[in-house]
């Protein structure tokens, strides 16, 4: 069982003030959903069944709300609405299934969230599917994508603590990139 008091005293937003805001950014059938179950649920469905548009959830990590955005789609789709979409995130990740033509086209998705954030945001990448054979190992895949990149098999609810710690780490580091600014 994870420890969400653990959070308790980073205090990295107020309960009263905007929630703090992950997205998960990537091409369809990645995984992302399937993240979003690993942090808020314990079962996992392995029957793929596409997002439309966007799905959004909400998770309570000590006296911080989280909102987790779960922004897919085909490419022209995503391209379109993703300024909107990752607008005021905390962090983003984007999430890859580990596979070279998916990583490559991921890169680009980095760019053009790059184009339409501020430095209020960072960009983080999730190699999913790393179970799969055909996968590319998560250090291979960050000198492609040139972000931070965690390794990740999010139908191993096993790897639920170790995506709570990343994104623990990463909103302290939010949290300090915040205070600078204020
Ligand atoms: N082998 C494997 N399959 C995964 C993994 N993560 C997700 N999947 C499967 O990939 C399919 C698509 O996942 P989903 O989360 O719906 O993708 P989304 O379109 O990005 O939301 C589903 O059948 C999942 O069970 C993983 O780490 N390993
Ligand atoms: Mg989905």
């Amino acid at each position: 069982m994870i420890n969400f008091n653990s959070f308790k005293s980073q205090r990295v937003r107020k309960l009263n003030e905007m929630p703090i805001k992950i997205s998960f950014i990537g091409y369809p059938a990645v995984g992302k959903t399937t993240i979003l179950k690993l942090l808020t649920e314990k079962k996992i469905n392995k029957l793929y069944l596409p997002t439309q548009g966007l799905d959004f959830k909400t998770v309570k990590f000590g006296e911080n709300i989280i909102s987790l955005w779960d922004f897919g789609g085909q490419k022209a789709y995503l391209k379109m609405n993703l300024k909107n979409f990752i607008f005021g995130s905390d962090l983003i990740f984007i999430v890859t299934d580990s596979t070279p033509q998916n990583v490559l086209n991921s890169k680009k998705l980095i760019k053009l969230a790059n184009k339409n954030i501020g430095n209020e945001s960072q960009i983080i990448a999730l190699a999913n599917k790393q179970d799969l054979r055909e996968h590319i190992e998560v250090d291979k895949v960050e000198k492609v994508l040139k972000v931070k990149t965690f390794a990740c098999t999010a139908i191993n609810y096993s790897e639920r603590a170790k995506l709570i710690d990343i994104i623990k780490n990463e909103l302290d580091k939010a949290s300090i990139r915040r205070r600078k600014r204020e």
